[in-house]
């Protein structure tokens, strides 16, 4: 399998509760390597763009003042089939429904606040990627 890199953001209810450790643990244990890693607190305009595939969704307005209302760490992770494997580890969208021993099962509130992104694409991960990090602060 090819060695990829996807984009991750620990949100705000996970920065809110000192979880930026805890999940890092369980990214680094499914073999993934956080090569580019920092804190940011994000603008409206930087997440109402990051998210705007789900513009026409009831959950947009909600999604956005989530994402803007504490600090975010935004990483980039790399391994082979590094997409996948960190939407693995994540878990299902809903907490409820996320398999166990997955971040989301393990840490998420809920379908809003459920603690994690992750890239659905290799294509996307390049675009996430772009939003936030330039090619000399990613070092593999
Ligand atoms: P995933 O993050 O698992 O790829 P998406 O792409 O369907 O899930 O949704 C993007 C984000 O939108 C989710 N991470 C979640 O924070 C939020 N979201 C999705 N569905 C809902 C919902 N029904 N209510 C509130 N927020 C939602």
């Amino acid at each position: 399998m090819a060695v990829e890199r996807t984009f991750s953001i620990i949100k705000p209810d996970a920065t809110a509760r000192n979880l930026t450790g805890a999940v890092n643990a369980l990214i680094e244990k499914a073999g993934l390597r956080i090569v580019a890693q920092k804190r940011v607190r994000m603008t409206r305009d930087q997440a109402e763009t990051f998210y705007a595939v789900h513009r026409e969704r009831p959950f947009f307005g909600e999604l956005v003042e989530f994402m803007i209302s504490g600090p975010v760490v935004v990483q980039v992770l790399e391994g082979e089939g590094a997409v996948a494997k960190y939407r693995e580890v994540m878990g299902a969208t809903d907490p409820a429904k996320a398999a166990d021993g997955t971040i989301r099962k393990v840490h998420a509130r809920s379908m809003g606040e459920n603690s994690v992104h992750g890239s659905d694409a290799t294509d996307t991960a390049a675009v996430e990627i772009a939003q936030f990090f330039s090619a000399n602060e990613i070092v593999g």
